[in-house]
């Protein structure tokens, strides 16, 4: 599990090289943005059951047969564990905007996500606007708290959302 700073000296020290100007202007632009990337993930863990909350209602709403017979999300065992799996993304989410890296969502949370998707026939489209709507909440929230780069805390969620829509083809 990397994040910025290690990936970018593994990156530097596989081809020898002492950290330049490039390099030193991304460092300072991580460590820049450290405390919104604290701050962030302290709000989503201060809000995160009111998050995922809020966002699976909003995802229902929008999509009202997925709780419905023969939706993936119906009976409450589906409901709850689709409710975990938001959550899981969230809370990954967070560990991403701190290290400024997505190297743990494809290590923890991306591999191997497709075939347990498309095995159990959880419907990727829906996933993928869950995480949506839960990076907008966030965003909000971030952005009342006083954050004014809410980019840093959009990546991971749109990370995860490529990812898994690529896969999905
Ligand atoms: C931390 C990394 C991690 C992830 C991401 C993860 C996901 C994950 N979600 C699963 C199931 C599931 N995931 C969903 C989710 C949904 N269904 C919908 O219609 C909605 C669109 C969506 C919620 C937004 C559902 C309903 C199941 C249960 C499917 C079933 O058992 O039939 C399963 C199968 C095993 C289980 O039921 O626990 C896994 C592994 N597990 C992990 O360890």
């Amino acid at each position: 599990m990397r994040d910025a700073v290690t990936t970018l000296i593994k990156n530097y020290d596989s081809t020898g090289r002492y950290l330049d100007r490039d390099a030193v202007d991304r460092l300072r632009s991580y460590f820049n943005s450290g405390a919104a990337r604290v701050k962030a993930a302290a709000v989503i863990n201060a809000n995160a059951a009111a998050i995922v909350k809020e966002a699976a209602s909003a995802l229902f709403t929008e999509q009202p047969e997925l709780i419905q017979p023969g939706g993936n999300a119906y009976t409450t065992r589906r409901y709850a564990t689709c409710l975990r799996d938001m959550d899981y993304y969230l809370r990954y989410a967070s560990y991403a905007i701190v290290a400024g890296d997505v190297d743990v969502l494809n290590e923890r949370v991306l591999e191997g996500l497709r075939e347990t998707y498309n095995s159990l026939g959880v419907p990727i489209g829906p996933t993928v606007r869950g995480i949506q709507i839960m990076k907008e909440i966030v965003r909000d929230r971030v952005a009342a708290a006083g954050i004014e780069d809410t980019g840093i805390v959009e990546q991971p969620f749109d990370y995860m959302c490529r990812q898994l829509s690529e896969v999905n083809i």
